[in-house]
């Protein structure tokens, strides 16, 4: 039925990765159900779109140490480039910022290669990604004495995630010269400079600063996250959970992977994605739903839920698909709909699987 053998899918989505990391059982989940994606393209052809000529996002590292530091080099290039939202965030001085700046713009209404969270999850300050070496995304901060972080509503000992062994300045890396210049608006650690705007968007150069964290990172094995895509049904279970039933004493793995960062801006809700770590972790959030689109794509393709603020605060109407994107000046402004399908997504420009 279909026209790739299993072979010829194997070495599609990289099933025999060289490196030291086993399958989990979700990269199973992945590769065992890639076949459905096949079976869909074949009924409802996606132009030029093909599995085959599909662009292959990797994982950390599943990219050679050259590859790791044209990405970092890239991200570096973003901080050079002048700032598109200087007018709306007097703090954002780099083409970085701008999508620091439409985060914290956007986070009431919302919230190239990724993190395979379950990878690092034991011993994220010794992994590829934060070992502090030139072909990591930089490593943990100094030592700095804080309380942990704060999980509000949530029962003992759950309301409380025990800090690491960092959460002072970067000081290996490609990043550890970087300035942050938004926020903090909900920082994850004491004594950071307050900017000077209320809303957070004013000029507030510091270091990067991080406290890689084992006690979070706990909640992003692949148990949790094969649980999250076979267990939930609908869009609305598999965001929720997703995103964390702390009443229940529940991190969820989105919450997990942002505080294995925690610091500044890492840990902080509006400006996170001021650490460049934090582009990797939201692939993977894109990853585990790709992963949950492909069990049933016909429904989960059109599936949205949630209402248009956060947590219904205040109480608004249920997003749909004909919402806008609203990303400012990071993308064209399109339909919400037109932005659900990896496989000719955006009229055919987003032709990407993940491998
Ligand atoms: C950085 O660490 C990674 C993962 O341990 C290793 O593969 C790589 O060779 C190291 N690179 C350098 C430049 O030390
Ligand atoms: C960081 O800044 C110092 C001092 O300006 C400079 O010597 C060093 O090369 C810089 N490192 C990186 C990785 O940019
Ligand atoms: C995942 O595995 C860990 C370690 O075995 C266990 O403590 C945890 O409860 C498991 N989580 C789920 C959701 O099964
Ligand atoms: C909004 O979505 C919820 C959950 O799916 C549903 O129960 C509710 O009826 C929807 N409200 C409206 C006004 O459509
Ligand atoms: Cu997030």
């Amino acid at each position: 039925m279909f026209g790739l053998s299993s072979w010829t899918l194997a070495l599609l989505i990289g099933s025999s990765v060289a490196g030291p990391y086993p399958q989990d059982a979700v990269d199973k989940l992945a590769e065992a159900t890639l076949p459905k994606l096949k079976e869909y393209l074949a009924k409802n052809p996606q132009g030029s779109c093909t599995l085959e000529n599909s662009v292959r996002r990797k994982e950390w590292s599943d990219l050679s140490a050259t590859q790791r530091q044209e990405y970092t080099a890239a991200v570096l290039c973003l901080m050079e480039k002048p700032a598109l939202t200087s007018s709306q965030a007097p703090g954002a001085k780099s083409r970085f910022d701008d999508y620091v700046t439409i985060h914290i713009l956007q986070t009431p209404r919302n919230h190239g290669s990724y993190w395979n969270w379950d990878r690092y999850a034991k011993d994220p300050i010794n992994s590829p990604l934060f070992n502090g070496n030139e072909s990591s995304m930089g490593g943990n901060g100094a030592k700095f004495s804080y309380q942990g972080i704060q999980i509000p509503g949530a029962p003992r000992p759950y309301n409380l995630i025990p800090a690491g062994v960092g959460g002072g300045c970067v000081t290996t890396g490609p990043f550890k010269n970087m300035t942050v210049n938004l926020g903090p608006i909900a920082s994850a650690l004491t004594g950071i400079k307050a900017n000077p705007r209320s809303d957070g968007l004013g000029y507030n150069p510091r270091c990067l600063r991080r406290d890689i964290n084992k006690n979070s990172a706990a909640v992003t094995t692949a148990n949790y996250t094969l649980d999250l895509i076979t267990k939930n049904n609908n869009v609305y279970w598999f965001q929720t959970v997703m995103e964390g039933q702390f009443q229940q004493g529940k991190w969820g793995v989105h919450s997990g992977g942002h505080y294995t960062v925690g610091g500044d801006p890492g840990g902080d809700f509006y400006v996170s994605p001021g650490d460049p770590a934090f582009w990797l972790h939201h692939a993977m959030i894109d990853r585990v739903w790709w992963i949950w689109q492909l069990q049933d794509l016909s429904k989960r393709l059109a599936e949205v839920s949630m209402t248009r603020t956060m947590g219904n605060f205040p109480p608004s109407a249920n997003g749909t698909l004909d919402d806008m994107s609203g990303l400012g000046v990071l993308a064209p402004d399109v339909k919400v709909r037109e932005l659900m399908s990896t496989m000719g997504g955006l009229g055919g420009k987003f032709c990407y699987i993940y491998e």
